[in-house]
């Protein structure tokens, strides 16, 4: 026996039950069988899948109607005629921002009646103003819109659209690096796997950009984008505990908000078969859901280092606005019961000096670690409790209440004025006062100036003038930085104030939170400094953060050469740059008075007064 014949596969075929050696022209023979039926049955396949390209199936099957039924699912934009460069005021307006101006106007009006399901009218939202929440006069209400036009900057035009080429190259890239993964690394331009949905490849970012390109009216991408959720998105394999707050605010409020804003179902299906896959994590003695499902097989954990197994108040009080919506767009009533639920079950709950504390064990029924914060942990459960109230068009009371009680002990509490006179909000920690703000914080400038313009209650005046205190302070903890980017933190001692003092503190990972403040305070003052902060912003992005793969966090806002962390955040598309771009568009882009942002700034419809509801209607 050779040493080959050793080493070397034995091929056989079988004689009288005997194993007997192929001979070299048997084995030739066969091989060239096997391969050629290799490449047959490669050639059927293949030629078969085509008829599974969308494409493809519209053409042959010999129906425009499909076709134009494609092309009509994908939204609005795709049915609007080009504009022309038209002028307002000597501002050249971009050829998109007819997205829901005239132009799509005029196309809803030339809808047949019978797609109404897919298309219907926008309500502008100009009858009414913010102050009055039954409605004002209609001249009032469109002489405040003619104020935005008037806007006397003529680089307005170019501003909105440097934000939109910031959209298109981060996007771009995306696509072209890491199509159908979460996130992309910029820097070395491959696939961010350590996002907050890890590896599984379910396009958190096509889900968190498609309704930015749409109101930017990037039509090619958001159906590149829209046909992918269409026919690639699914969680049926993905075998991962995945955050229960993140998959709702990124994926079900990101199908919502295009559901909303196009009339195109398969939005409101996925969100309804997102939401189903995490309903198992509310099965808890006192129905407070855990922090993570497994999308595989239900179960359901809180994370190890979240005080002694609690959930955190700001991931189970971020739910309401999208289960809410949910169940009124289908008539399935099961996710506002688990929503309401929540509320109430927190609202029978002792809060110790009137504070909600950031943690709650979902099987005790019991509050946690005494730590209180408008910053992570706690700040989007004050966010949804004022936004409850405006989705719900003033309907929700108890949100309200919720909100004004909260708030008075917050203000009480929390709410330090700093040696300077800089109004800040702190953190508490067992009754202890930690000057420290989070850059997750500064999106309640724009929570605070909201609930003046909103709620109507006592507190309003004060709620206005907070919120522009607290915007004015994380613009300048933005201007203190050698980078003119906001750190992660801030703090406020004798020797510093609104400055990061810690290494980890330092770092921008294009968090969306001040911009949010600047868009809310412009569009409710139009006071023109918000628009040249944003303005700083965009310049900071574009000087420290772009990178020919994208835009990429760094690691020290003090360095002008700092180290990049190289991902590309999902909500810098969902959110950063959705609100940079509204920054310097008029106040009809998605009027505030109609839509009402969720946290990752989706934009859904304010009940009764936004005819984009679309309302369940079992007829
Ligand atoms: C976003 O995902 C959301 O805004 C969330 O509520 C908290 N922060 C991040 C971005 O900073």
């Amino acid at each position: 026996m050779t040493n080959s014949t050793l080493l070397l596969p034995q091929y056989h075929k079988y004689l009288n039950g005997a194993p007997v050696p192929f001979s070299r022209r048997t084995r030739r023979n066969s091989e060239l069988c096997l391969v050629a039926l290799v490449f047959i049955s490669l050639s059927v396949i293949c030629f078969g899948a085509l008829f599974y390209l969308p494409e493809f199936k519209a053409t042959y099957s010999g129906t425009l109607n499909n076709v134009y039924k494609q092309i009509q699912n994908a939204g609005p934009e795709l049915l609007l005629p080009a504009r022309s460069n038209a002028r307002h005021d000597g501002v050249l307006e971009d050829p998109h921002a007819a997205w829901d101006k005239e132009a799509l106007s005029a196309k809803i009006e030339e809808e047949d009646s019978d797609k109404k399901k897919v298309l219907e009218r926008p309500d502008l939202g100009i009858a009414f103003s913010l102050n009055n929440i039954t409605g004002t006069s209609l001249k009032t209400a469109i002489e405040h819109v003619e104020t935005s036009l008037n806007y006397g900057d003529n680089m307005l035009n170019e501003k909105r659209n440097t934000v939109k080429a910031m959209m298109k190259h981060g996007w771009d890239n995306y696509v072209k690096y890491a199509w159908g993964k979460n996130e992309l690394k910029p820097v070395s331009k491959r696939e961010h796997s350590g996002s907050v949905f890890g590896s599984a490849s379910i396009g958190a970012t096509i889900v968190d950009s498609l309704d930015t390109l749409l109101i930017m009216g990037l039509n090619d991408e958001y159906k590149r984008g829209r046909d992918w959720v269409a026919n690639n998105f699914t969680l049926d394999n993905v075998r991962v505990d995945i955050s229960v707050f993140e998959t709702n605010i990124r994926y079900i409020g990101g199908f919502l908000s295009c559901y909303a804003m196009t009339g195109d179902t398969i939005f409101r299906d996925k969100a309804v078969y997102v939401a189903n896959k995490l309903l198992p994590a509310f099965q808890t003695p006192t129905g407070i859901p855990y922090s993570l499902v497994n999308l595989k097989t239900g179960s359901s954990k809180n994370y190890f280092w979240a005080s002694g197994g609690s959930s955190i108040l700001s991931e189970f009080g971020t739910l309401h606005l999208e289960f809410v919506y949910l169940s009124d767009i289908t008539g399935n009533d099961i996710y506002r019961q688990k929503v309401e639920h929540i509320r109430d079950f927190v609202r029978g709950l002792d809060r110790p000096n009137g504070l909600y504390p950031n943690f709650l064990n979902p099987v005790s029924g019991k509050w946690g670690q005494r730590h209180v914060s408008l910053g992570g942990l706690g700040d989007s459960f004050y966010e949804y409790l004022l936004k409850a109230y405006i989705q719900s068009n003033g309907e929700d009371t108890i949100a309200r209440d919720m909100f004004d009680d909260a708030m008075a002990s917050v203000m009480d509490n929390l709410v330090q004025t700093s040696a300077s006179g800089l109004t800040y909000l702190a953190d508490m920690r067992f009754e202890r006062i930690e000057h420290k703000m989070d850059h997750l914080s500064c999106f309640a400038g724009g929570m605070f100036a909201l609930a003046g313009e909103t709620l109507g209650s006592d507190s309003s005046k004060h709620y206005t003038e907070l919120g522009a205190q607290l915007t004015e302070t994380c613009h300048v903890a933005y201007d203190k930085t050698a980078t003119k980017l906001g750190p992660e933190a801030f703090r406020f001692t004798e020797n510093y104030e609104a400055v990061a003092v810690r290494g980890t503190e330092k770092y921008n990972i294009l968090r969306p939170e001040t911009v949010e403040s600047y868009f809310v305070l412009w569009r409710l003052t139009h006071n023109n400094k918000y628009r040249d902060w944003a303005w700083e912003a965009v310049q900071a992005f574009e000087k420290h953060c772009k990178v020919s793969g994208g835009y990429t966090g760094i690691k020290d806002v003090y360095q002008l050469d700092s180290l990049k962390d190289d991902v590309q955040q999902s909500y810098f598309f969902a959110e950063t740059l959705k609100y940079l771009y509204l920054i310097f568009s008029d106040d009809t882009l998605i009027p505030l008075e109609n839509w009402v942002f969720n946290s990752e700034a989706h934009p859904l419809p304010v009940k009764v007064r936004n005819k984009m509801y679309r309302h369940y209607n079992k007829d």
